[in-house]
């Protein structure tokens, strides 16, 4: 009952939809903060939107307010909605669509969400404001001023081994550290400038610890490159610190805001593209995995289409996020499907890969393929392993009024199969030139 539930939010509630990357197609996130409390992964974006029609002088960026996600299941990202909205923030000008990066700290049993926002007292571009919460998702209770003292973007929040919470921030050619007071509402001396960063713009600062070292990675700017995102170490949260170089090159991008964290024994990089708009200032959130080498720097991470996250029974398998392809293409889809990306171009013997899928033990009964086709030949298997390993479902290509009219196909899951594996369709055709279907998704239950 519980996996028919899934199955059914999975495909028809759009704040549960699914996708690898970018992580969220219903709306546009960017600057994701990612934080795991008690073993569950939660996402503090900010939200980018088209300007209002009748908004006069739209800025650069539109952000409005701040959405909450969280991960449930093995791949399905939960919105929980609107946290915070910039008529809500209680020393802020109204409507300034000026909500940008922000950040969320858990110490003791209290969550603290810092976000920047723009001032009515005009004293500043963006100062810093911070709510209290029980929950990870909010509400939050909005402290009436801002923290004093604190004028900038961006909030980075690091809390030490020893309780002391550090809030780092700037956007320019500094960045700060200011410690915070016990009660997480004020700063305790008037910020630093961190030394031993490199020169260029700076943003984005993401501070985190690992085997004593005090990693801080930000977005960095270099005139013949653009926005990269580097990092520098300490063995102090205040610094100084040392360059160490970058983390993910520019990728054309605009800007690139990011964060970095542990779950379930891997070192995740949250990031933000431009996926869906094809526009830099309605960017849309990723993640790829990230390792460190054995003296603890950090390999360079190379964006995929195909993210991180291992699917599960009832997760969307968004296929054209492929970790292989063959003979096949992906395109935008078309019809009324929701935002996103098919796999075309299916020819005979071509094949898409997608690597890392849970079957769980040996439950799973049926495969849904959400499909368009213009033509009634050939077939497309779902297999595992390699494109020639074990058979789990089999499909007949089936006429659906056209290549831009969707439906979803069911077929049995043919063998037994457990644990973690990789998945592919194969597509099969009686004749070269053939398309065997366009196919958008997939899932298992
Ligand atoms: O999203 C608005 C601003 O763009 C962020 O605060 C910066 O880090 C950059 O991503």
């Amino acid at each position: 009952m519980k996996k028919l539930l899934l199955l059914y939010l999975a495909m028809t509630i759009s704040s549960l939809v699914v996708s690898q990357n970018p992580l969220v197609t219903h709306i546009y996130t960017a600057d994701p903060t990612a934080r795991v409390f008690d073993g569950q992964l939660y996402l503090y974006p900010s939200h980018d939107v088209v300007p209002p029609a009748d908004l006069k002088n739209p800025p650069r960026f539109c952000m409005p307010d701040y959405h909450i996600f969280s991960l449930e299941n093995g791949n399905t990202w939960r919105d929980h909605g609107v946290v915070l909205d910039q008529n809500e923030v209680p020393w802020g000008a109204k409507n300034s669509y000026g909500m940008w990066a922000p950040d969320c700290i858990k110490k003791g049993n209290k969550y603290y969400y810092y976000y920047p926002a723009s001032p009515e007292d005009g004293s500043a571009f963006r100062r810093i404001g911070v709510g209290l919460s029980n929950s990870p998702t909010g509400p939050f209770k909005w402290e009436k001023n801002y923290i004093d003292g604190v004028s900038g973007i961006d909030p980075g929040l690091l809390l030490d081994d020893d309780d002391h919470a550090y809030l780092f921030f700037g956007g320019g050619h500094e960045l700060y550290v200011a410690p915070l007071a016990e009660n997480m509402k004020a700063i305790t001396q008037k910020p630093l400038l961190i030394e031993g960063l490199p020169a260029g713009y700076k943003e984005g600062s993401f501070p985190f610890k690992k085997d004593s070292v005090y990693y801080l990675t930000f977005a960095h700017v270099f005139a013949d490159e653009g926005y990269t995102i580097g990092y520098a170490t300490s063995d102090s949260p205040m610094g100084p610190y040392t360059y160490q170089g970058k983390i993910m090159d520019n990728i054309d991008n605009g800007t690139n805001h990011h964060s970095v964290v542990k779950y379930k024994d891997r070192w995740i990089l949250f990031y933000h593209w431009w996926d869906i708009s094809g526009q830099n200032k309605l960017r849309s959130m990723r993640a790829d995995y990230m390792e460190f080498k054995p003296d603890g720097t950090i390999r360079k991470v190379t964006p995929t289409l195909r993210g991180i996250n291992t699917p599960t029974l009832g997760d969307t398998i968004q296929i054209d996020r492929y970790s292989e392809i063959k003979g096949a293409e992906t395109a935008f889809v078309g019809g009324n499907e929701p935002k996103g990306w098919m796999v075309c171009e299916t020819h005979m013997m071509s094949y898409v890969g997608f690597n890392r899928v849970n079957f769980g033990s040996g439950e799973a009964q049926k495969i849904h393929a959400r499909v368009s086709c213009g033509q009634r030949i050939g077939s497309y298997e779902v297999r595992i392993d390699s494109p020639k390993g074990p058979l789990v479902a089999t499909f007949n290509a089936q006429y659906t009024g056209g290549w831009n009219k969707w439906i979803t196909q069911e077929a049995p899951v043919e063998n037994k199969i457990e644990g973690i594996h990789d998945l592919y369709v194969v597509f099969k055709a009686d004749w070269g030139s053939t398309k065997v279907v366009n196919l958008n998704w997939l899932v298992i239950e």
